[in-house]
């Protein structure tokens, strides 16, 4: 068996980055037994103006209260804060997160997670400059998806409380799941050809309103997830910086492709710590096909 400290002590990833990394990752349990106490919403909404869920903030509240005691950390920003917060310029990484991704579903009880990105200096960085970048899912096992910039590795937690590796080298097939954000009668042209052409060579529709959970199936059996442009939200729904660029380069490290529809996001320096971004992230023939599809 190889544990989460092993894995990353033989990948020579720098000591305080692996240290942060097990601490978020060690947060996966008080996370999972708060969910009973806080079913509810919060009452408050975040900077990018939406209903925080209880969980949003005690998730948030948590993490960051951990890592400002930790002493390692430079600064974080997170979906649920408004501004970023520095702890030590001293301190060589930076911590950026989606404390709780899929909060809409928390009080149906379906899967949710943590998405976090770390890097070396300060927040505002393209995503091709992450040191490091997982989530964590509370499905029926609690799960941790990792890059240290050398593939992609997937771990367990067991019931010693250990992540334990479950698949090392992640490889992103080629596959015909997708699911698609938005309202049908919202989307634009391009991205109505898009899911037609996937339709039409048989692709099965997957969407469960967690980005997490829905990128994992992908993941792992092929495929994309989109949440693209609209007339009334041309830059989509998801975030940049704490959740486009961390699953992105996950992706990308485990051989699929992330993109806006046009570009690779993850050559996108963000000029703001909430900026929206379309996504399509999964298999690489699926990022191309949307590409394609703009360029012609
Ligand atoms: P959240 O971070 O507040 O949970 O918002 C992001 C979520 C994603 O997890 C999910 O894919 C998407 O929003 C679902 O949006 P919609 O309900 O419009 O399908
Ligand atoms: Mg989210």
């Amino acid at each position: 068996m190889t544990t989460l400290q092993e894995y990353l002590k033989n990948s020579g990833v720098y000591e305080d980055l692996s240290k942060i990394i097990i601490l978020i990752a060690e947060q996966a349990a008080p996370i999972r037994a708060a969910f009973i106490s806080n079913q509810s919403y919060a009452g408050s909404t975040n900077a990018s103006g939406e209903q925080q869920a209880a969980m949003d903030t005690w998730s948030d509240t948590h993490i960051t209260r951990v890592l400002a005691r930790s002493g390692l950390v430079r600064a974080v920003a997170s979906e649920e804060q408004n501004d970023i917060t520095t702890f030590s310029s001293a301190a060589k990484y930076s911590v950026v997160m989606d404390p709780l991704d899929g909060s809409s579903l928390i009080s149906v009880n379906l899967c949710v997670g943590t998405i976090v990105g770390i890097y070396d200096g300060d927040v505002l960085q393209a995503g091709k400059n992450l040191k490091a970048a997982f989530y964590m899912l509370y499905g029926p096992m609690t799960t941790l998806t990792l890059t240290v910039g050398r593939g992609v590795a997937i771990f367990a937690l067991n019931t010693n409380g250990v992540y334990q590796l479950l698949e090392d080298n992640v490889k992103m097939p080629e596959g015909n799941l997708y699911g698609s954000g938005g309202l049908r009668t919202e989307w634009l042209a391009e991205h109505t050809k898009y899911i037609a052409e996937i339709e039409a060579a048989g692709g099965k529709n997957r969407y469960s309103g967690s980005f997490v959970a829905d990128f994992h199936q992908v993941l792992k059996y092929g495929g994309v997830y989109a949440y693209p442009p609209t007339e009334k939200s041309p830059d989509g729904k998801l975030r940049l910086v704490f959740e486009a660029n961390p699953i992105g380069f996950i992706a990308t490290q485990a051989g699929g492709a992330v993109s806006n529809g046009v570009s690779n996001t993850l050559a996108i320096t963000p000029a703001k710590v909430h900026q929206r971004t379309p996504i399509y992230v999964g298999s690489r023939g699926m990022i191309e096909a949307i590409e394609k599809i703009h360029r012609a």
